[in-house]
């Protein structure tokens, strides 16, 4: 071809769902409003040196007062399905114990605002924000957790379970396990791997029960899911080494999850390459099958590729890894995001296809697919942000060859709708398709919003083509 080819459009199938995503810690702020309890990301925020510049979300992008005014804007861009998370402290403040109506009124307007402006809710139980109460009687350490998760999925169910098409137990329960309880990055801060496998078998657990109620309380239409970040695991070299890295990253990443979840069964090697941190006394007789309850869709988060080597030195403690700290993390040569992290959207390409590979019946989602860059907004008020455009551009080109190719893939939701609090990065780290000017409040879609209304309106992307009329 020559320099002035262009490449087809992609066309995506019909029905295909095109949204943004969010999760309630990061933006709704509001943190003792209308009877909301504290979580466990209220107390780690608020201890110093935690998060980057002593951020917190006591105010985030005040989205609990202005979700109308988000929501109108969503309508303009076009926006055919919003993924939200329920805070579980707002509705129930104490995690058990009396239920907070006024939490539960809070969901309820917003649920009816979207559809009135004909966008699809998808609700996501737990992102992050466990009730503090519940972690003072041990977290998702303790067993318990997980039967409270289930309860409080029932009250969610009886409120909104006529209006929400499409519900997700858990996000990434991996990083709630393993930087909640491993590294510490992330709340409640513990560094101790084998209760972060601990960890991990609860937050299971409550999927799996939460999973029971929601079927038997939700209308028979309703779909059931969970979202998991898996990651694309390759070798740094040729050796040995390095493939014994990938098996056992790909171990505690993909299979410690996708197994239990859609086999009945933990991987026999993950069991065994951390047997030396627990004796994973936590897993009872029934549990397994407990997790393994159908699911009618598998939601999957996407950033970044994960190349991993044999390493001589252990990495530095404390690891979100437990059991496997000889292994190595390189860093994939070319272009990052602001975050550090490699852009490389064939990683996603392999994730969807070995995960359709293996669970050929499972349908597909991609909850999560976003960059944050360092956006500069000009002196008009405008964001030009290419790079954004470019990534998700490249993303949505290989969710198109996926499709092609025979994978069952359902939907697309960019994350961010809105900069927000981004974790242990706090509001230093920007990935919404709209920008907050903080200190006002002020929403501005970026460049890359305007790309995706185009995108949504059109069922496709060009995949050279930057904004319309441009490229
Ligand atoms: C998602 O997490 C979250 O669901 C969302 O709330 C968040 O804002 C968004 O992504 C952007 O961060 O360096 O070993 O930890 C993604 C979390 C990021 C976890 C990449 C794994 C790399 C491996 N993932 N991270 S490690």
């Amino acid at each position: 071809g020559t320099t002035h080819e262009r490449a087809a459009r992609l066309v995506f199938p019909n029905g295909f769902v095109w949204g943004a995503a969010t999760a309630a810690y990061q933006i709704e702020g509001a943190a003792t409003a209308d009877g909301r309890g504290m979580s466990i990301w209220d107390t780690f925020a608020h201890t110093p040196g935690k998060v980057a510049g002593g951020d917190n979300g006591d105010i985030a992008t005040d989205h609990y007062h202005r979700f109308r005014a988000d929501v109108a804007l969503m309508a303009e861009l076009g926006l055919e399905a919003y993924r939200f998370s329920v805070s579980w402290p707002r509705v129930r403040p104490g995690g058990r114990g009396p239920v907070n109506e006024a939490g539960l009124d809070h969901y309820e307007r917003l649920v009816d605002e979207l559809l009135s402006h004909d966008i699809t809710p998808v609700l996501t139980l737990y992102h992050w924000d466990l009730p503090q109460e519940l972690e003072d009687g041990g977290g998702w350490a303790a067993r318990d957790t997980a039967s409270w998760f289930a309860e409080y999925a029932a009250v969610v169910a009886a409120r909104l379970g006529d209006r929400i098409p499409l519900w997700t137990t858990l996000n990434e329960p991996w990083c709630s396990a393993f930087l909640g309880y491993s590294s510490g990055v992330h709340a409640p801060g513990r560094t101790d791997g084998g209760l972060a496998l601990r960890a991990a078998h609860h937050l299971l657990l409550a999927h799996g029960l939460g999973t029971e109620v929601l079927r038997s309380a939700l209308p028979a239409t309703a779909r059931i899911s969970i979202t998991l970040n898996l990651c694309a695991v390759t070798p740094g070299s040729a050796g040995e080494g390095a493939q014994d890295a990938v098996r056992r990253i790909d171990g505690l990443a993909n299979r410690l999850f996708l197994d239990p979840l859609l086999r009945g069964h933990y991987p026999a090697d993950v069991r065994q390459d951390t047997a030396a941190l627990t004796d994973w006394g936590f897993l009872r007789p029934g549990d397994e099958r407990t997790i393994a309850a159908p699911i009618d869709l598998l939601g999957i988060n996407y950033y970044s590729p994960t190349v991993v080597d044999a390493g001589s030195e252990p990495e530095p403690e404390p690891s979100a890894w437990p059991g496997s700290e000889h292994v190595r993390f390189l860093s994939k040569p070319g272009p990052a995001t602001a975050m550090g992290w490699t852009i490389d959207a064939g990683g996603l390409l392999a994730v969807l296809r070995r995960v359709h590979r293996e669970y050929p019946s499972l349908p597909l989602m991609i909850t999560e697919n976003g960059a944050a860059f360092d956006d500069t907004p000009s002196p008009e008020g405008g964001i030009a942000d290419p790079d954004r455009i470019a990534y998700l551009r490249d993303h949505l080109a290989v969710a198109h060859e996926a499709i092609e190719s025979g994978v069952d893939l359902r939907g697309y939701f960019v994350w961010s709708l809105l900069d927000n609090f981004e974790w242990a990065y706090g509001y230093s780290k920007r990935f919404g398709i709209v920008h907050v000017d903080y200190p006002s409040q002020r929403r501005s879609p970026k460049d890359s919003a305007r790309w995706y209304r185009e995108v949504i309106s059109t069922n496709g992307i060009d995949p050279r083509g930057g904004l319309p009329g441009e490229a």
